[in-house]
């Protein structure tokens, strides 16, 4: 279900999308919004017409909501490579190529070396982790969905405008909101920027992963998560991609989803195993369509 949701959205955004400029000097077409419904008590959402590397998007996670950091450093440790282009040098300065504009307002591509301060080396600056760990989020939620899932102000907002000018990346999903309901608990997630072929996948998997985690660890099931997206966006340089990943859908199908197994003696979220290896968490019978390649954009 989750691929042919996913496959959906691609056919919207080549068929009735826009060719657009930003930032990055890479086009992308995009769709102003989308917003899909699943249900991941039924089935665990993860692509099958493409393979998906489930170690590094729940490390990623982990990264931001169990270890609360920014730190590039503790990914590259656990050979989770996603962040190494946003990393701050160890003078303070991040570094890149980027579409910004010039004198008259016009968009050129300059070279950006930008001082945050040495206190950022090696981090993504006050983004993702930092935010989580500075209003103590995820300590937060769970302590409202054990003690009063009655409670409808269950929200985590990593977009906080007092941190954006020193953030490298301000947070692409930006918000959750969860409930609890006839012992499950459901998310809705909000994203403001989307790379449809890279992020999205990668996105929706983990936060069902967090989710699943959650629902363990305060004797709930999993119920729902919804995403909306606030540009849905494929760049122009991963088209190709993405038409073989419609292709395989077209003729194929999609395959049985995987199960995912948790350790089911991890009773705190805290305990959930951050290695390199993710010991407690391990997807059965994942087959899917293989790998296909597509270019980032910084
Ligand atoms: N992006 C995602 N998901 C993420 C993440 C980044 O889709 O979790 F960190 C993509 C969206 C966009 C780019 O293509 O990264 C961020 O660029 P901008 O800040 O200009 O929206």
């Amino acid at each position: 279900l989750w691929d042919k949701e996913y496959i959906a959205l691609c056919k919207k955004i080549l068929t009735t999308g826009t060719e657009v400029v930003n930032r990055t000097g890479i086009n992308t077409i995009k769709v102003p919004s989308n917003h899909f419904q699943l249900d991941i008590g039924e089935e665990f959402p993860i692509l099958t017409t493409k393979q998906l590397f489930i170690r590094q998007a729940v490390l990623e996670m982990l990264w931001i909501y169990q270890a609360q950091s920014n730190d590039v450093r503790w990914l590259k440790e656990r050979d989770v490579n996603i962040w190494n282009e946003w990393e701050i040098d160890d003078k303070g300065y991040w570094n890149a190529t980027q579409m910004l504009p010039d004198e008259s307002g016009k968009l050129v591509k300059q070279d950006v070396h930008k001082f945050f301060g040495e206190e950022y080396a090696h981090t993504i600056g006050t983004a993702y982790g930092y935010i989580v760990n500075k209003f103590q989020m995820t300590q937060n939620l769970i302590d409202k969905i054990k003690n009063h899932p009655e409670d409808r102000r269950m929200v985590m907002t990593l977009w906080q405008n007092d941190y954006l000018d020193t953030a490298v990346l301000p947070s692409c999903v930006w918000s959750s909101e969860w409930d609890v309901t006839d012992g499950k608990l459901n998310c809705w997630v909000h994203q403001r920027s989307c790379d449809v072929p890279l992020g999205l996948p990668f996105n929706v998997t983990q936060y069902s992963v967090l989710n699943c985690m959650l629902a363990q660890v305060c004797g709930l099931k999993p119920g729902t998560i919804d995403w909306s997206i606030k540009d849905a966006h494929i760049y122009v340089n991963q088209v190709d991609g993405i038409k073989e990943q419609i292709r395989r859908f077209d003729e194929q199908g999609d395959l049985p989803a995987p199960k995912l197994w948790l350790n089911p003696d991890v009773k705190d979220f805290f305990e959930f195993d951050n290695s390199r290896d993710c010991k407690d968490v391990k997807l059965l019978n994942y087959e899917h369509l293989g790998k296909i390649k597509f270019p980032i954009a910084q």
